[in-house]
């Protein structure tokens, strides 16, 4: 892909001061249906069981498998087992639009989750209010991101990821550890909005647009009330100052990443986020978009 045919395609400079205020943005469409179709038969295989590659580890990760049933369905590093998704991941529009955003000059994969949600009622299948930056604490950057891309035409119906427009900015949201905490009223009561209101702002996309959310945005999404699966790819990134930090939870106990097993390590001994077969460039200034 050339400059001019990106181009077009990155956040304006409104669309970044946008990102900077409200945490997320919503682009124009950036996979072509092919891509999408692509995707969606990689995804057909992974389910089915194939592999292109096998990770290092065997537990440890998310890997939902058909004995787990129809729940929602968490995968862990697709693009590092299968090759449509490696395509799509790679695709530099996705990295050089999370650039633009993130004010970065390279952007890595830090890994990505693949999440199916069933047509269910079942609040099993909410995803509670929640920030990835929570989950990241061994990262030295508070300017990762987020893209979170839908195979599938997503709507409030379907349960699709909804930002509480603004949490990057509020305080504590590192404390939300809570992908799995369902009771979403509860998990309000608990935010520290500095008296804004809490506005709750669901991505509605047609297959092909992406939406992109800061480390610090409290996000999540409800049951899927549609008839169809609701299947997206959420791919995390880091920009180019990022790199492993030791932290220590509550207990004292340093808090480990699977990236920090699935890593190289660095001269010093600690996991190094710039390993190129686990954290690939996506994007690098000087490539087209840049
Ligand atoms: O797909 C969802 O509902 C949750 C996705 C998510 O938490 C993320 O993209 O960071």
């Amino acid at each position: 892909m050339t400059v001019s045919e990106l181009d077009h395609l990155l956040p304006t400079d409104e669309d970044v001061a946008f990102y900077r205020e409200h945490g997320w943005y919503v682009s124009q469409k950036l996979l072509d249906e092919e891509a999408i179709e692509d995707a969606l038969y990689g995804i057909d295989r992974f389910y089915a069981g194939e592999r292109d590659r096998t990770l290092p580890i065997r537990r440890g990760y998310l890997d939902w498998k058909p004995e787990d049933g129809d729940v929602l369905r968490q995968n862990d590093y697709i693009s590092l087992q299968n090759d449509e998704i490696r395509e799509l991941v790679s695709n530099p529009i996705i990295g050089a639009v999370a650039a633009r955003l993130a004010g970065a000059t390279t952007i890595r994969l830090f890994h990505d989750q693949l999440i199916y949600k069933p047509p269910s009622d079942d609040v099993a299948t909410t995803v509670g209010w929640h920030s990835d930056r929570s989950y990241w604490k061994t990262c030295t950057s508070e300017r990762m991101l987020t893209a979170w891309v839908p195979f599938v035409p997503v709507s409030e119906a379907s349960g699709t990821l909804t930002m509480i427009d603004g949490s990057h900015r509020w305080p504590n949201v590192e404390a939300f550890d809570t992908f799995n905490d369902r009771d979403m009223r509860g998990l309000e009561a608990q935010f520290e909005s500095d008296g804004e209101p809490v506005v709750r702002v669901p991505m509605e996309l047609e297959p092909g647009q992406v939406s992109f959310h800061h480390c610090r945005m409290l996000h999540g999404s409800l049951p899927n009330r549609s008839r169809n699966p609701r299947i997206a790819l959420a791919i995390h990134m880091a920009d180019e100052t990022n790199a492993y930090q030791r932290h220590l939870d509550e207990s004292g106990n340093p808090i480990l990443h699977v990236n920090d097993v699935l890593c190289r390590s660095r001269p010093d001994g600690a996991p190094d986020y710039g390993d190129p077969d686990i954290c690939p460039v996506l994007w690098e200034s000087g490539e087209a978009g840049a």
